[in-house]
């Protein structure tokens, strides 16, 4: 049973019961109509009180049912709350944990409503490329008045009930317990006439139409890429209109933005994120250990920012480095972030002093034996993880997780320098670390099914999307990334200009283009991979335009040149004509006669590389799904998210497509970069996708 009837006081009781947020599914729905037929036809029953058993509400409709039969099968969302609407017995809402989307339309659809004040309210639809469909953009203008409604329903954020309380969203904010108050107060409205409809208020704003041209506005930038922001808009301009014709035009923006690659996208970002969590042969019940204290040995820039995302959860920190002078930096710049934030209104003074007293600095390895996890952020230089691990090894209690920040390195190799394989894991967080949301878990060969799951829930705490990815150079995320990368440098020996590039694949949506982001992270990096690389893979062809900037000491923003030329204090990126002339001049050393490279090839060449190299990862078992992949890049690296990730893309253009075309760039110039990987080639000749 997906709901619970039972009479209290002459009221019944229809709690929601569907693990484990009390999606409205088909189920659900029917469930929920019964109850209400059951109250209405029983004599003693005076009046109906809804609520959710577990931590919700409801979290909406069941967003596994779009795009199937079940979505709209009777009692479809907008039946039942319909009939809810015009029961003859008043029906109140009692709501706690969250009511969101459907649930808080089911909310709405019913006559009164009583909520906890922390209870989080929203209607976040258009963070799924759609607009709530079940009555949302008409009723809830009725009750919170239009501004508000459209602010909340545009940008989908959740607000706490409390911050509502005196609008005729909710009748009362209740201090003490739900249930009873709500049965209390159903029983006290039994006897009133008429119970009060949403639909039948009129929405209130003193000039409608100059608000709503505002709001068109404000959105018109964003609107290709998110069409759902214009259509909520559109949709709650027509509450100003009677409410069937509201709702009817509601329900038809809703039906076609379903339809829209966006907002299967954006769909498929969000299973996928909860997905990565589940690991296959690591059962949810898996035991894990207690992280109450860290320590981090390395106080630079990443040592600093994994530290912060610590704080910030609540979980004290000590931070280890071999000099004070290293420490002090590394205190100073956590301190300057957080009174950046707190300049900026993003925390209190309190808040900022309060995660400062959570940190502790040592120069001893003894100091921090006690910690439940160690991670290690030094320089990424195999000798000086030896000695690291080594030291760990020696000091921390048994038990202790001891992880790696590396990027590169061989976590299997790391673990053999301890006695302790099993509590070895890696764990890669993206700069900033205390910004950026992914968190790459590297399982090593031995690492154990228990420390695995202690990452993956503290990846949670630490409020990151972690993925787990298996031992290779690069792992996911970085090994796709150098066959961007190379791609990138091959076009620019053909014919392209950085910002060419840059503003092409931008365009497509990424955040930043690869020129623009590799100025920022610099230029060094990569040339010191490409120096390990052509000794270790001589055959591995790149475009020398990048070698050339790096000994010209081009080496990026730190250098306040790059790829671009920079100014002081100022990030922006500005052409360089210097870098320009360098790089035709190379093309013209490598008797090349340059062409006009389409923005079209340049995305699609961007945008292959990471798909192939993705199938190849997939099929060696790096990463255990597609969708993880997609979850990589959609997190760390600024891939659209409206696109839904590399292998997303790929499918919804069609696998034999990517194949065709890179087919094409095969014949071109370095066409050995582009032989098909097996599974991709397989999965295109059987008319199949990657995310099937
Ligand atoms: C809608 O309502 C459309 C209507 O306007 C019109 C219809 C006609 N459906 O996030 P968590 C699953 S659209 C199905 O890890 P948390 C989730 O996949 C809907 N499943 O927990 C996961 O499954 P698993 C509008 C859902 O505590 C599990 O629940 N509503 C749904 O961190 C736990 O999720 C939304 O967009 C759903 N609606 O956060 C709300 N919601 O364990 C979307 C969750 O198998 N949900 N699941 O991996 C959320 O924002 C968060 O889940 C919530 C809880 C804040 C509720």
């Amino acid at each position: 049973m997906t709901t619970h009837y039972e009479v209290r006081r002459g009221v019944a009781v229809i709690t929601l019961d569907h693990p484990p947020v009390n999606s409205l599914d088909h189920a659900t729905r029917r469930s929920v109509v019964d109850g209400i037929d059951r109250a209405l036809a029983d004599d003693d029953v005076v009046a109906i009180v809804i609520a959710g058993a577990g931590s919700a509400f409801s979290a909406g409709a069941d967003i596994s049912e779009f795009g199937t039969a079940m979505a709209q099968c009777e009692p479809s969302l907008h039946a039942v709350i319909r009939i809810i609407e015009n029961a003859s017995k008043p029906v109140v809402a009692a709501i706690h944990g969250v009511a969101m989307g459907g649930g808080l339309e089911l909310a709405m659809g019913c006559h009164y409503r009583m909520a906890t004040a922390t209870a989080q309210i929203a209607l976040p639809e258009v963070h799924l490329g759609l607009l709530p469909g079940a009555g949302g953009t008409q009723r809830l203008p009725r009750l919170l008045g239009l501004e508000e409604a459209l602010n909340m329903i545009v940008s989908g954020t959740s607000v706490p009930a409390g911050q509502l309380s005196g609008t005729p969203l909710f009748q009362d904010i209740v201090e003490g317990e739900l249930l009873p108050a709500a049965i209390a107060y159903a029983r006290e409205v039994a006897c009133a006439k008429v119970h009060p409809k949403a639909r039948d208020r009129v929405v209130q704003h003193e000039n409608a139409e100059g608000f709503l041209a505002y709001a068109r506005q404000a959105v018109a930038a964003a609107s290709k890429q998110h069409p759902a922001k214009a259509k909520c808009i559109d949709a709650i301009a027509a509450s100003l209109k009677p409410f069937d014709e509201g709702a009817a035009y509601e329900w038809a923006c809703f039906e076609q933005l379903q339809a829209t690659p966006e907002s299967r996208a954006l769909r498929h970002a969000f299973f996928a994120e909860r997905a990565a969590t589940r690991i296959a042969d690591v059962p949810a019940d898996t035991p894990t250990r207690r992280i109450d204290t860290v320590a981090i040995v390395g106080a630079g820039t990443m040592g600093g920012g994994i530290g912060m995302c610590f704080l910030n959860a609540g979980i004290p920190v000590t931070l280890v480095d071999t000099t004070d002078a290293a420490l002090d930096r590394g205190v100073a710049t956590i301190l300057r972030n957080y009174e950046a934030s707190a300049s900026k209104g993003k925390l209190t003074r309190e808040q900022v002093g309060q995660r400062m007293e959570l940190l502790r600095t040592t120069l001893a390895y003894n100091d921090i034996r006690d910690a439940d996890l160690v991670i290690e952020a030094v320089f990424e230089d195999i000798a000086i993880k030896q000695s690291v691990f080594h030291r760990l090894d020696e000091v921390m209690k048994p038990g202790a997780i001891l992880a790696s920040n590396t990027s590169t390195l061989d976590i299997d190799r790391i673990a053999s320098f301890t006695r302790r394989p099993q509590d070895v894991v890696g764990t890669h967080f993206f700069s900033p670390a205390n910004v950026m949301r992914l968190l790459e878990v590297v399982r090593g060969a031995q690492t154990g099914k228990d420390v695995l799951a202690t990452v993956m829930q503290l990846g949670k705490k630490l409020r990151k999307v972690a993925v787990v990815a298996g031992v290779c150079d690069g792992f996911i995320g970085n090994r796709m990334l150098e066959q961007y990368s190379r791609q990138a440098g091959l076009l620019l020996d053909e014919g392209a200009l950085p910002e060419q590039v840059d503003k092409a694949i931008e365009h497509f949506g990424f955040a930043m283009g690869p020129f623009r982001m590799i100025d920022m992270a610099g230029n060094d990096i990569a040339w010191a991979i490409r120096k390990r690389r052509y000794i270790e893979q001589p055959d591995f062809t790149y475009s020398m335009t990048g070698d050339i900037l790096c000994e010209q000491g081009r080496l990026g923003q730190k250098t306040g040149a790059g790829w671009y030329d920079y100014k002081t204090g100022d990030r922006r990126a500005y052409p360089s004509a210097q870098v320009n002339a360098m790089i035709v001049q190379h093309s013209r050393d490598l008797g090349l006669v340059r062409r006009r490279i389409a923005d079209v090839e340049i995305v699609e060449r961007l945008v292959y590389a990471l798909v192939n190299e993705g199938a190849r990862i997939l099929e060696e078992g790096i990463a255990a799904k597609a969708s993880d992949i997609d979850v990589v890049y959609l997190s760390g690296y600024g891939f659209p998210a409206y696109r839904g990730g590399p292998m997303l893309y790929a499918d919804q253009v069609g696998l034999y497509n990517v194949v065709r075309s890179m087919r094409r760039f095969a014949n071109g110039y370095h066409g050995q970069a582009w032989q098909v990987a097996p599974l991709l080639q397989r999965l295109a000749d059987a008319g199949r996708g990657f995310n099937d």
